[in-house]
């Protein structure tokens, strides 16, 4: 087994209700956050998280909200509306286990004969990815009250993003600064539209804050889109939030971290692709309001997640888990590349969504 030789995963797997002797268990999945084993027992194969406390501070509020929503959603489960995580219970009957170094962590039951993949490569997957996304939004638009628990304050607050930014800029803790002066340039000249999502005056919803290509499961045999994954963040927000993350994730064919910056453009046909999708779910309760900023929430957003790169980069790597040197930088790069091919390409996109 090749697991983090910190957590002793055969054990935490006893904790919970599983099916039957643990087989195996490995490190899975290409997430930038918690640690995520796949975990096969004689009876069936689970998934096993250690929830990340560095980031998320308080792991009871993650584990509510995520049962509140996983059980709504499976009520609402019916032919064709696709399928819903499940978590697995302890032994003891609670929906985490914290174990004796302070860890938080869950089990959700393997989902299989889908996938997820962490670049786009045609049209019609970024399509069921926004319908399936949408679908999750239109599922918990009556989530019964009270409001979810804000898991990370201000996630998508991108003026105090950029605040974080400058913050990171002015310590240089890591003597970085000088490693990243055209991308600390490029955003320098973009602060002022960071405002302009929150001074909108849009209808805060339940939504994701997270939809990235690879927190959407696609069936193996038909493409569709079969569920939305990684529910740490689903709290009160807005659905721009939701649609800018998958403009920046499912429009363009090269990975977040590409290096070869002539592969990062948004090419149309997966806009208009995206576009559909997002509509044919969430068509039916959008604002005009709403469908007037999907266009700049992608270029925004695509910009937010760029500047968090940048920061962490600056900050030494103490958020993102990375795998190579420079990889926040790289990561940042791309994001701001991509920024640039929106910016060229936002009147065609406008008439993409027009004609929608
Ligand atoms: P992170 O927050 O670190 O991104 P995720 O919850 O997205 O963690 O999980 C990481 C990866 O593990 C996903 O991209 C997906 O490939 C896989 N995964 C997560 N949950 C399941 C599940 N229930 N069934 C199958 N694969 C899963
Ligand atoms: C993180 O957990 P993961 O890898 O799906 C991050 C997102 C970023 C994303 C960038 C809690 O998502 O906000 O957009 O990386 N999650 C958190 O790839 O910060
Ligand atoms: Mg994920």
């Amino acid at each position: 087994m090749h697991t983090n030789p910190k957590h002793d995963v055969r054990a935490i797997s006893q904790q919970f209700a599983l099916a039957g002797p643990l087989v195996s268990a490995e490190p899975y999945g290409s997430g930038h956050i918690n640690d995520t084993y796949r975990v096969s027992c004689a009876g069936g194969q689970y998934i096993l998280q250690r929830i990340n406390h560095a980031v998320f501070k308080n792991p009871v509020a993650v584990m509510e909200n995520i049962h509140r929503v996983t059980t709504h959603l499976h009520a609402k489960l019916h032919n064709g509306a696709g399928r819903a995580l499940t978590l697995v219970p302890t032994r003891a009957g609670q929906i985490y286990f914290r174990d004796a170094a302070g860890n938080y962590w869950r089990a959700y039951l393997f989902i299989d004969r889908a996938h997820t993949y962490d670049a786009v490569e045609r049209p019609q997957q970024a399509y069921q990815a926004a319908r399936a996304f949408g679908r999750f939004q239109q599922q918990l638009a009556d989530l019964p009250a009270p409001r979810l628990h804000d898991t990370i304050p201000d996630f998508h607050h991108t003026p105090k993003r950029f605040a974080a930014l400058l913050a990171a800029l002015g310590g240089d803790v890591a003597k970085r600064a000088a490693l990243a002066k055209p991308e600390i340039d490029f955003a320098l000249r973009r602060q002022a539209l960071t405002p302009v999502l929150v001074e909108a005056g849009l209808p805060e919803r339940i939504t994701h804050n997270d939809t990235k290509f690879n927190n959407v499961m696609l069936d193996d045999v038909t493409g569709e889109g079969m569920c939305v994954i990684d529910l740490d963040t689903v709290m009160p927000g807005l659905v721009l939030y939701d649609f800018g993350d998958m403009v920046r994730t499912t429009t363009s064919p090269a990975k977040e971290d590409e290096r070869d910056l002539a592969k990062v453009t948004l090419q149309l046909p997966m806009f208009e692709a995206l576009v559909r999708g997002y509509l044919s779910t969430a068509g039916e309760f959008l604002t005009a309001a709403e469908r007037r900023h999907l266009v700049f929430a992608g270029m925004l957003i695509t910009f937010e997640i760029g500047i968090r790169f940048l920061t962490d980069f600056l900050n030494g790597d103490t958020y993102f888990k990375t795998h190579r040197e420079n990889h926040n930088l790289d990561r940042a790069r791309t994001q701001f590349r991509l920024v640039e091919s929106i910016e060229q390409q936002t009147e065609a996109m406008e008439r993409v969504v027009a004609a929608a």
